[in-house]
């Protein structure tokens, strides 16, 4: 078994000009890539995970040989959160329905749970991702350090490593932040959280 990189679900530079064609061509080209074979590496001859989806490897990280654990979870991981970053990015679509009523129900409003995000991207110290998870039913924010996965079903995600924004807003990730609300795909939000 081996994973690939997936391709986009758009093209390079359809998210500009908030995020650059050279950004998304080096931030998939290359350190997704990379994330791929490294993953792939670290799971050369495990056939205990033969089938097994990415999340299910990562769910299952103690049936691996000690010293392949730290690799996977970070390469793995890598794979996992940036393909599910990719697909959560589009431009032009709009926040309604369901999901919106439950944002209000569960921060008090939109702005109140654009506030906690911001935040949580803003706040988490080094590489890592900010989240918005569902869990029985309840919505809520949180933020993982380097390539782990959040608790709960993620609806949506920023990566906040310095590769994901360093071309475009150099040192300026709270820049980077407050762009993104331009290219989250609402529509694939809201299908993740009707399957949830
Ligand atoms: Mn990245």
């Amino acid at each position: 078994m081996a994973f690939t990189l997936p391709e986009l679900p758009f093209a390079y530079d359809a998210l500009e000009p908030f995020y650059n064609k050279e950004t998304v061509e080096i931030h998939h080209g290359k350190h997704h890539q990379a994330y791929v074979n490294n993953a792939n590496a670290a799971l050369e001859g495990l056939s205990q995970f033969d089938g097994m989806s990415g999340e299910e490897i990562l769910a299952n990280l103690d049936k691996a040989p000690e010293e392949k654990r730290t690799a996977i979870r970070n390469n793995l991981g890598g794979h996992v959160n940036h393909a599910f970053f990719w697909n959560g990015l589009k431009q032009g679509t709009t926040l309604g329905g369901d999901l919106e009523a439950a944002i209000v129900r569960d921060f008090g409003s939109v702005e109140a749970f654009k506030e906690a995000f911001e935040k949580a991207a803003a706040t988490r110290f080094g590489s890592g991702w900010a989240w918005l998870v569902v869990k029985d039913g309840k919505l809520s924010v949180t933020s993982t350090a380097n390539q782990d996965l959040p608790e709960g079903t993620p609806l949506l995600t920023i990566d906040v490593w310095e590769h994901a924004y360093y071309l475009d807003y150099q040192n300026r990730r709270p820049e980077y932040i407050t762009q993104y609300w331009n290219i989250v795909n609402w529509d694939k939000v809201a299908e993740l959280f009707a399957a949830a």
